[in-house]
């Protein structure tokens, strides 16, 4: 890096151009900032972008999953099903970038590797590891809670001759699968995906489980311009309910309550759930499933009996039942015949639990049991969910405190996810300790960070400040709330990227807010109402 090349100044750096970094960018024009996005990639999109694997697809519903400060676009823009494929959602990010002239801010294969608050100068210089360096009076990271991805380390990993990709770096070339011995580890979201699209495309699948998956059949309608233009009627109101439930879709925790119910009118209630195919299962049942466990076991029982019924070795059936955790306090998946996969013949699933991966060999994966041959392996491993993309950057705030260094010593601390005490005038989307984290859908909660940021911003400049920064005390309190409701459900009970417990050495500390996107949506506008009571200004 060159210290005599001079910096590219501008009112706001948004590093990332994913789903809230280039909405983040149409705000901030809007008020009039100059403003540059710092994008890896060579397009836009972010996980979208980058989680080009087969099966990639969204399972949220796609009129639930777009952006909503657009009528023009909300009326131009078509989906077509109901839970989008990847390389559609990619298409739509692009179409908004394009149609709102985004992209001539937005810098591409550019990655920031340190960004440092100058306090007598009030502002932060960021730099890539192109060597480039910029400065800006607003930072804004939307780096993405699951961005940052995780690939285990191996013995005898160095020594494996077949190819070997995670799914977040899948590559953009069209990959044949024909007659290749494929593994795939991990069965989360997206091992789920992966497993159900190429297992009737490979030519042997071994699927190595260390923790298996409950999983909703997804009901995949396509979408015509009949469903359209009935959707498009129903916007206005849709616009107004993601932003008032708990997890900001279109549906909310039911007012039923399983004790007021028979056993007959419990099964019903599951069933008419199940039959939707979507999320909805998962919160609108019986929402007292986060909390009671009696409730939780009924529910996980009933989950569990339906993969039983479609795969027909009852032993095979048994590993994929999970059994040491609750429903629900994992993220649920959809899938596709994902079950009957293991009913296929060249299919075999791995347990590592019972029969553990020893190391990598030259020709595949040796487990307890013997060697499983592999030309190619698939890592589904997830990722260093919503704190990793933020540590992997050299961020230093006042007296050059290094987010990294902090957040190890002292644990994760956040002001409502959006900012951090020590750190003037840096915000954050989907960041911990925000439901954006986890227990979101991505486009309302980002839709909603990035329009309090952008009106904190406006604020602060309005008021001749220079910059804002959350008291250290409001911090506090914000943890100690946080951690209050997260200890009243069961989901810290649960190994999970939610608990931070898949990442080596990470605080095992539920990463996002339980308190539900509506509750959370409301606590954010009362205190720009109020002038930000819990902020200094300088
Ligand atoms: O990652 P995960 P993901 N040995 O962390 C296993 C979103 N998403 O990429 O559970 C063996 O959930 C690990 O095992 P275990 C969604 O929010 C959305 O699947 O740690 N196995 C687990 O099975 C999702 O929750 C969509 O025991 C190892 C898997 O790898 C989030 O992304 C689609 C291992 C990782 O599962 C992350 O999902 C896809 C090891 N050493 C994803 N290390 C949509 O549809 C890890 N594993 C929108």
């Amino acid at each position: 890096m060159s210290s005599a090349q001079p910096a590219s100044s501008f009112d706001a750096i948004v590093i990332g151009a994913g789903l809230s970094g280039i909405y983040q960018l149409h705000k901030l024009r809007q008020l009039g900032l100059s403003v540059r996005v710092l994008e890896a990639g060579a397009g836009v999109a972010g996980t979208w972008y980058w989680n080009r694997y087969p099966g990639a697809r969204c399972d949220s519903t796609a009129e639930c999953y777009q952006y909503w400060f657009s009528d023009e676009l909300l009326n131009e823009w078509n989906w077509s099903e109901r839970f989008p494929a990847q390389p559609e959602t990619e298409r739509y990010l692009n179409y908004v970038a394009d149609k709102f002239d985004l992209k001539r801010d937005i810098q591409f294969h550019t990655r920031v590797n340190a960004a440092s608050f100058d306090e007598a100068a009030g502002r932060w210089h960021i730099t890539t590891t192109g060597g480039e360096q910029f400065s800006a009076q607003f930072l804004v990271m939307a780096t993405g809670g699951l961005s940052s991805p995780q690939v285990p380390a191996f013995k005898g990993y160095e020594n494996f001759k077949g190819t070997s990709v995670h799914t977040a770096r899948w590559p953009h070339e069209a990959v044949d699968f024909a007659g290749k011995r494929v593994g795939v580890m991990g069965t989360g979201a997206t091992g789920i995906q992966v497993i159900q699209t190429i297992a009737p495309q490979v030519g042997h699948l071994t699927v190595f489980q260390r923790t298996a998956t409950y999983a909703i059949p997804m009901k995949n309608p396509k979408y015509d311009a009949a469903r359209m233009a009935e959707l498009r009627q129903s916007y206005p109101e849709m616009k107004s309910l993601v932003h008032n439930t708990f997890t900001g879709n279109d549906y909310d925790f039911g007012t039923v309550l399983f004790q007021d119910l028979t056993p007959a009118q419990r099964e019903a209630r599951l069933w008419e759930f199940w039959h939707d195919g979507s999320l909805k299962f998962w919160v609108g049942a019986f929402g007292e499933l986060f909390a009671d466990q009696a409730v939780n076991d009924y529910v996980s029982d009933f989950v569990r009996a339906r993969i039983r019924e479609r795969v027909k070795d009852p032993v095979v059936a048994e590993k994929l039942c999970p059994k040491d955790y609750g429903f629900g306090t994992r993220r649920v998946p959809l899938e596709t015949n994902y079950f009957e996969v293991y009913n296929q013949p060249n299919v075999q699933l791995v347990d590592t639990t019972a029969d553990p991966i020893e190391c990598f060999t030259e020709n595949g994966i040796k487990t307890a049991s013997g060697e499983h041959q592999l030309d190619m392996m698939i890592f589904a491993t997830g990722f260093d969910a919503a704190t990793g993309a933020l540590t992997a950057i050299d961020v230093r705030g006042r007296d050059g405190l290094l987010l990294r260094d902090s957040w190890r010593q002292d644990g994760v601390r956040t002001w409502m996810g959006l900012q951090v005490h020590g750190f003037p005038n840096m915000f954050m989307i989907m960041a911990p300790l925000s439901p954006a984290a986890a227990f979101c859908n991505v486009p309302t909660c980002s839709q909603q960070q990035a329009d309090w940021i952008s009106n904190c911003i406006d604020y602060t400049r309005k008021h001749g400040k220079q910059s804002i920064e959350p008291t250290a005390d409001a911090e506090a309190r914000w943890g100690e709330h946080h951690d209050e409701l997260a200890n009243a459900t069961l989901v810290p009970k649960t190994k999970s990227w939610y608990m931070g417990t898949n990442i080596e050495g990470k605080q095992q500390r539920l990463l996002a807010y339980v308190g539900g996107a509506s509750t959370y949506r409301l606590a954010c506008d009362k205190i720009a109402e109020e002038g930000y009571p819990e902020s200094v200004f300088s």
